[in-house]
């Protein structure tokens, strides 16, 4: 069934480099998703090490963590109908060759390592762990759109 949920966003440090948070963050807005919270900065290599720990005996932890690490990122939190699963929808497949155009890595990305953005997965519990990683209770709005009665039945 349909639930209101949260996802945790997140433009990498290439995405950024290249301009592109105004425009991602266009596409969610668009869709209709709800922005509940938002944080532009930098993560240091125990935020790096700790997000990414499924990670950490792979053979591309190190360069992951260094990349993740080596500019900013916008960090967000966004709300609505399915918002994991549609996030992960929107975009594409973790490696950007293989994206289809249309998604945010099919559309401007070319490279497994530089695939622009990260977006909880539909795991049990991701989307909850990530938000707490990132951001504190207070950091987080309740709001409602003006359109949301016009965006669900
Ligand atoms: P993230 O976590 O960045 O949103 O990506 P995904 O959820 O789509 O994919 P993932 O966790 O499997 O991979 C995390 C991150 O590692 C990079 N990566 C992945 C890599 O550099 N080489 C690899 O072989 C794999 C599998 C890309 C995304």
């Amino acid at each position: 069934m349909s639930e209101t949920e949260r996802t945790f966003v997140m433009v990498k440090p290439d995405g950024v480099q290249r301009g592109l948070i105004g425009e991602i963050i266009s596409r969610f807005e668009e869709r209709g998703l709800k922005l509940v919270g938002a944080k532009f900065m930098q993560i240091d290599d125990d935020l790096a090490a700790e997000h990414y720990a499924e990670h950490e005996d792979k053979p591309f932890f190190d360069d992951l963590t260094d990349f993740i690490t080596s500019g900013p990122v916008m960090a967000m939190v966004l709300e609505g109908q399915d918002a994991v699963a549609q996030v992960r929808t929107m975009m594409g497949e973790t490696d950007p060759a293989e994206s289809a155009p249309g998604t945010i890595r099919g559309d401007f990305g070319l490279d497994l390592g530089r695939n622009v953005i990260h977006g909880s997965d539909t795991e049990e519990g991701s989307a909850e762990r990530e938000i707490e990683l990132f951001f504190d209770d207070d950091e987080l709005t309740e709001w409602e759109r003006i359109d949301e009665t016009w965006l669900y039945e």
